[in-house]
């Protein structure tokens, strides 16, 4: 059978850091967050997985449905660089040179933190098992301006 696969999730700073660290950079990035229609800049997110909607790490004015633009995808805020992120239009458009991260995993699935508690030795083997995500570039063209 297949793993199941889907836009990463982010809850913990240290899966937030080990994303980015995949080498995000300042690229537009997809994560599997997503808000309600309607909602206030802030409210009504939601993860794909289900997964409690508690860690956020937003880069500095955002979520703020830039200049009254539906924003209700979530991504990397290219714009920092530094792994917080941004609410995003739902669109291809804004991808540019972007991409996403997929999260699959296998069972057993540890947690971030049960990772950091190994040592480095130990870590390897852990996180292999717990979440091999793996950054794609996708293939979709720019939209023309
Ligand atoms: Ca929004
Ligand atoms: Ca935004």
């Amino acid at each position: 059978m297949d793993p199941t696969a889907y836009l990463a999730t982010i809850t913990s700073e240290a899966e937030n850091d080990f994303i980015f660290n995949l080498g995000i950079k300042d690229r537009p990035i997809w994560l599997g967050g997503y808000q309600d229609d309607g909602a206030a800049p802030d409210e009504g997110w939601h993860w794909v997985t289900g997964e409690t909607w508690n860690y956020t790490n937003w880069a500095p004015g955002e979520p703020n449905d830039w200049r009254g633009t539906i924003e209700n995808a979530l991504a990397f805020a290219f714009f920092e660089g530094t792994g917080t992120w941004n609410d995003a239009p739902d669109s291809t458009r804004y991808l540019g040179n972007g991409g996403y991260v997929v999260e699959y995993e296998s069972a057993p699935v540890p947690e971030p933190a049960t990772m950091l508690l190994f040592g480095t030795g130990l870590a390897g083997l852990v996180g292999v098992a717990r979440k091999k995500s793996s950054i794609q570039k996708n293939n979709l063209q720019r939209g023309t301006k």
